[in-house]
């Protein structure tokens, strides 16, 4: 297998009309959690995938458990404990260009993991680790958990992928900025966005963010720019790549995290960093043309589509 993640995944709950959510009647339901997001948009592009994690033995954790196994990925080291619930999230649409998230997940399943969620021959068994700093937010022993897989991986030789994904609904700036810029520095690729970059080195431009994070030790930067597109640096190559096509957002929640499936599809399969942050741009952008963070996730014939023809 290629590439593994720890993390949690939740049921989301979002109301079918525009508007704040106290008014609501009707709810659709979707599976989301940023580190699945992403395994499934590899598994889209025929990246095999594993993930580490703790959900509630209950309606909602069979319910997810059954969804990630459906997209193919290895589930063998996901427990179902009954100490604790699923995690839940709604997703509002505040107003039409306002999405709000509003988290029912403290305490939950997946903040219980510890140390002991870590199988070190499991682990041996991929080439990539997968991290966004959700995790780390969750709890402290989530915290721990994830500098000893981190570590247990390097020592496999697996390389470490890190989105920042910045939460500060989960956890204090100060805590964030520290554990965060840890993070970075144990990491090989960093896929940080243009406001978690200013969040964490107090500057907007791309090309400083992108040099404080080489600094830290890191050999692959990519600063997701929205609709620009990003900016990558790879050993002493750096660029500018975009989507293929304009495209209409109907939900930007996800967006990040089909940029990174993109991008380490891209790099598994040999592709140039500028090819590779094309196709992760492209990713990207067509989940954010569908209602839910994993529905827009695309395949390879999609992407290759919207390449060469700039249609959907
Ligand atoms: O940065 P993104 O919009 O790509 O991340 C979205 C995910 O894991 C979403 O699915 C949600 O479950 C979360 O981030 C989160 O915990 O906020
Ligand atoms: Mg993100």
């Amino acid at each position: 297998m290629d590439v593994l993640s720890i993390g949690e995944t939740m049921v989301v709950f979002a109301p079918k009309e525009v508007g704040p959510m106290r008014y609501a009647q009707d709810f659709s339901t979707h599976i989301a959690g940023a580190e699945t997001n992403t395994l499934i948009g590899l598994e889209k592009l025929g990246v095999k995938t594993g993930w580490i994690s703790q959900l509630g033995n209950d309606e909602l954790g069979q319910k997810i458990l059954n969804f990630v196994r459906g997209e193919g990925i290895n589930v063998d080291s996901v427990k179902l404990i009954s100490e604790a619930s699923t995690g839940i999230f709604l997703k509002e649409k505040f107003r039409q260009d306002q999405t709000r998230v509003h988290y029912y997940r403290k305490g939950s399943a997946a903040s219980l993991m510890s140390e002991a969620n870590i199988d070190e021959s499991y682990v041996a068994q991929f080439k990539y680790l997968y991290v966004t700093g959700i995790t780390p937010a969750l709890s402290a022993s989530c915290k721990q958990t994830i500098f000893k897989l981190i570590s247990t991986a390097k020592s496999l030789g697996l390389q470490i992928v890190f989105d920042p994904n910045l939460r500060l609904k989960l956890w204090s700036e100060d805590e964030a900025k520290e554990t965060l810029k840890q993070l970075i520095a144990l990491s090989d690729i960093v896929l940080p966005g243009t406001s978690e970059g200013a969040f964490l080195f107090n500057t907007q431009s791309e090309e400083e963010i992108a040099q404080e994070i080489i600094n830290l030790g890191a050999s692959t930067v990519v600063v997701k720019l929205g609709s620009k597109g990003a900016y990558y640096v790879h050993n002493d190559i750096s660029g500018y790549a975009k989507a293929s096509k304009e495209i209409e957002v109907v939900d930007p929640v996800g967006a990040g995290d089909g940029f990174a499936a993109g991008l380490i599809a891209g790099i598994i399969e040999g592709l140039s960093i500028h090819e590779a942050t094309e196709q992760a741009c492209n990713a990207g952008a067509l989940v954010t043309t569908v209602k839910g963070d994993v529905e827009g996730l695309p395949t390879k014939e999609e992407i290759e589509q919207m390449k060469h023809t700039g249609h959907v």
